[in-house]
């Protein structure tokens, strides 16, 4: 089934806030203002997006280190993303995760994750609970080319075949694995070692946000009506380097520029719908416009928020159920 006008739209405002958001926090980290680690998700829009609309609150994600654009796409608020990534009291997590462990369980965000390969095996386990209790929901990881080779990925892939888990794989390729390329990491092919346990595995032109789209919404009815696992392989590019501070020395000299011109999966779907005559582009502008506000007030109100303190040091140490 073809998106509706209103999922078009959604799914337009919810790239164009990843763009903005990395593109902002970049420029932020860089006068220091922001704590901590921080990899940018800029470049790799379509896969996050292109999964999450066909995505419902009772379905669970389990994100990676470079989680603002997975966190984005399951709807988590985005003014708290920001205050969480400063420090904040009042961030998304008490400002105690900051980028690389953000989480929003009410809206089935699990949590970025600062192990690669950490995510795999949680969806195994928020699949099993869907199963077990018949909710109807699915769980989806992302990985990266570099997670892939985790044996905790692999060892999912079996759990979530032997147990027909309503669980998708989603493996975010962009060719590298910090400074590794992935050609010097990844053995065969993803889409065959998907099949090699059993589950259907495509792979998808992380530029078309229409074809990560069509994947996705297969691959989740399939989950939803019992027929198991599935992985989904985005080929896509990252904008900027592996964290903030990457002298990205291993990359030729002009690529990033070059990445921005020629895989803009943003512009691509300008491009896609405006022919199609689905949305028009004065509509789109005006969602730029709205964004771009929206990031902007976010950062000022980020930037002015109190910050946790060591006595919140003690606090949602226990959790208990
Ligand atoms: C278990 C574990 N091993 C190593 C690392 C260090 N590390 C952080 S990111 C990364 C590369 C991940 O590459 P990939 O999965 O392709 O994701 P990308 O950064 O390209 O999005 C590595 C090795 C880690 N965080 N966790
Ligand atoms: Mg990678």
């Amino acid at each position: 089934m073809q998106l509706s006008r209103e999922q078009l739209l959604k799914s337009y405002w919810q790239m164009r806030t990843i763009r903005e958001f990395e593109d902002r926090v970049h420029d932020e980290f860089a006068t220091g203002k922001i704590p901590g680690f921080v990899h940018l998700y800029a470049g790799e829009e379509a896969s996050a997006v292109g999964v999450c609309i066909e995505l419902e609150d009772r379905d669970y994600i389990a994100s990676t280190h470079r989680g603002h654009g997975h966190c984005i796409a399951k709807g988590c608020d985005v003014g708290a993303m920001m205050k969480e990534i400063y420090g904040a009291r009042d961030g998304l997590c008490g400002g105690k995760g900051g980028s690389m462990h953000i989480a929003d369980l009410s809206k089935g965000m699990m949590g970025a994750n600062g192990i690669v390969g950490g995510g795999p095996p949680l969806v195994c386990g928020a699949a099993l609970t869907a199963k077990t209790l018949k909710t109807g929901g699915v769980a989806v990881a992302f990985v990266g080319d570099g997670g892939s080779n985790q044996g905790t990925t692999l060892e999912s892939y079996n759990l979530a075949s032997v147990w027909k888990l309503p669980a998708i794989f989603v493996v975010e390729d962009n060719g590298y694995a910090e400074t590794t390329a992935s050609g010097w990491s990844v053995g065969g092919s993803q889409v065959e070692r998907a099949k090699a346990f059993g589950m259907p595995g495509v792979q998808v032109d992380g530029l078309d946000f229409f074809a990560v789209n069509a994947a996705a919404r297969e691959a989740v009815e399939r989950a939803r009506n019992g027929g198991g696992p599935s992985l989904i392989h985005v080929k896509l590019h990252r904008y900027y380097g592996h964290f903030e501070g990457d002298a990205q020395s291993y990359r030729d000299d002009g690529e990033t520029a070059r990445l921005r011109k020629e895989f803009d999966a943003l512009a691509f779907f300008r491009q896609r719908v405006s022919e199609a005559g689905l949305l028009e582009s004065a509509e789109l502008d005006e969602i730029d416009r709205q964004v771009a506000g929206i990031i902007d007030e976010a950062v000022a109100e980020a930037e002015g928020a109190p910050r946790s303190t060591e006595a919140d040091l003690l606090t949602d140490v226990y959790v208990s159920y």
